[in-house]
């Protein structure tokens, strides 16, 4: 996740270290005021009257508990929101781009059943997409929630049975990911694990041109 290699994961990673920056300044922020409180306690401030505590106690709590978490909150929601319009199948950049690629994702325990509804294709713990070109990853589940994620690419989406969320991926450099169930879905759930390889695109039409099509959709609901 730290180690992005496409623009949705890029997005993602940049907000995280902005949280990690900004979480740093408050813990240090916190370890200051509480050391000087106790040093205080020792000082002048010490003989304060009533009203003079109570008129602090209301600045620390509007400033510290109103203030701040609403300006922290309002910086999360302007820098976030574009990182998640990244992981939308929305046409926000792509003008002149190539168009998405669609893969229909149905995951079951503890198997991920990819396909390329426009081939036919079909892989098992397996995709395989075009470096630079978008791709839209339609995701259901036949039995419980599962979560789509491939940290390197995107963001996770929840595999909820009976709908199909839509996330979108793409890779700016060839190469082999991993990708992982994110969502607690029983006994194997850790080994629901996804190979995701990036090629270059005439490579992966190629590929796809090369792979048998599976006609039925034996075993599909
Ligand atoms: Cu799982």
């Amino acid at each position: 996740m730290l180690d992005p290699a496409g623009p949705s994961a890029q997005a993602i990673a940049l907000v995280w270290w902005w949280m990690l920056g900004v979480a740093v300044l408050v813990v240090v922020g916190v370890m200051v005021a509480g050391w000087l409180a106790m040093r205080r306690g020792h000082g002048s401030e010490a003989n304060a009257t009533d009203d003079i505590a109570t008129s602090h106690g209301w600045r620390w709590m509007v400033g510290g508990g109103i203030l701040l978490p609403s300006a922290a909150i309002a910086a999360l929601l302007v820098f976030g929101t574009p990182a998640g319009f990244h992981q939308l199948p929305l046409h926000l950049t792509g003008a002149g781009g190539p168009a998405p690629l669609r893969v229909d994702v149905e995951a079951r325990q503890w198997v991920w059943s990819l396909r390329y509804p426009e081939s036919g294709v079909q892989l098992d713990n397996e995709l395989r997409l075009p470096v630079g070109r978008p791709v839209d990853i339609h995701v259901g589940s036949r039995d419980v929630i599962h979560s789509f994620w491939v940290p390197r690419l995107g963001g996770k989406i929840d595999a909820i049975p009976g709908r199909t969320n839509v996330v979108r991926l793409q890779a700016d450099q060839a190469g082999t990911f991993r990708g992982q169930c994110a969502e607690f879905c029983g006994l194997n759930h850790a080994h629901m694990v996804m190979t995701v390889i990036a090629m270059p695109a005439n490579e992966f039409e190629a590929w796809l041109a090369a792979q048998p099509v599976t006609a039925s959709t034996e075993g599909r609901p």
